[in-house]
């Protein structure tokens, strides 16, 4: 069959989560770097369905989404399992999982809005990948692909300005899951790994690392990903953090 082959783009959250759960579940793999906006061309050479990564050509098959991902590492390899087995526990981590899948947008749009603005924290981002040009290259000419992710993801500054002012309540949530079990537990789930690399790159903001990190979320975070690349400095205007600091 091969090994696995991962398709991912430097710093993008949901390719850390699949790779967080093919190393929880010991599978070896050889992750592809890839460049955002031009992956969605190689992943349709590569003859799989969307354009987006995590993309993983696994046992013959191409699965694309982290949370199908997640369910067809499941499926091959129950063990350690990603869902448990009892059926009420596990639609709570599939409602917490789903919910997590949405969430990402934040922390997306708050990426590409920022890099907009200024293109130079992008390279912290892509440390350790291999892109093919050298990642200063990639970061110089990288302005129509930031204009084009930025728009793909709905990076206005509505949309960014609505996503920071309910950010309080998101962070409250995630905190409600850690103290009722769902997510947080000694064994992490599907949930987990969804949620903590989101919540990894909304840490890699200077804005809004220390209103998260001293959090339970933010503790289940660094525990779960030790190590996410990346560094924004302060980018947001005062008044649309200022709910996170109230
Ligand atoms: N919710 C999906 C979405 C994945 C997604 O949107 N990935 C982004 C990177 S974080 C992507 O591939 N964007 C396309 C692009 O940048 O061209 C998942 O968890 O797999």
């Amino acid at each position: 069959m091969g090994e696995a082959k991962l398709y991912v783009i430097p710093g993008s959250h949901p390719s850390m989560t699949a790779r967080l759960m093919l190393e929880r579940k010991g599978i070896p793999y050889k992750r592809v770097d890839l460049i955002p906006v031009l992956s969605k061309a190689i992943l349709r050479a590569k003859r799989f369905p969307g354009g987006t990564v995590p993309a993983i050509k696994l046992e013959g098959r191409r699965i694309q989404g982290s949370r199908e991902i997640a369910r067809e590492l499941d499926r091959i390899q129950p063990e350690p399992a990603l869902f448990p087995a009892d059926q009420e526990k596990r639609a709570k981590i599939e409602e917490a999982e789903a919910w997590s899948d949405e969430f990402q947008q934040k922390p997306r749009r708050f990426s590409w809005w920022a890099f907009k603005r200024d293109r130079s924290p992008m390279a912290s981002y892509s440390e350790g990948a291999r892109l093919g040009v050298p990642v200063g290259l990639a970061v110089k000419t990288g302005g129509p692909i930031v204009a084009t992710a930025a728009r793909l993801s709905g990076s206005t500054d509505a949309n960014v300005r609505a996503d920071l002012a309910t950010l309080r309540s998101d962070l409250d949530r995630l905190d409600a899951w850690i103290a009722d079990g769902v997510i947080g537990g000694p064994e992490p789930n599907a949930a987990d790994f969804q949620l903590a690399p989101s919540i990894r790159l909304l840490m890699s903001f200077d804005d809004l690392r220390p209103f998260i990190e001293p959090r339970p979320c933010g503790e289940l975070a660094n525990r779960i990903v030790p190590d996410f690349p990346g560094r924004t400095p302060p980018v947001f205007p005062a008044e649309w953090i200022a709910g996170l600091r109230a």
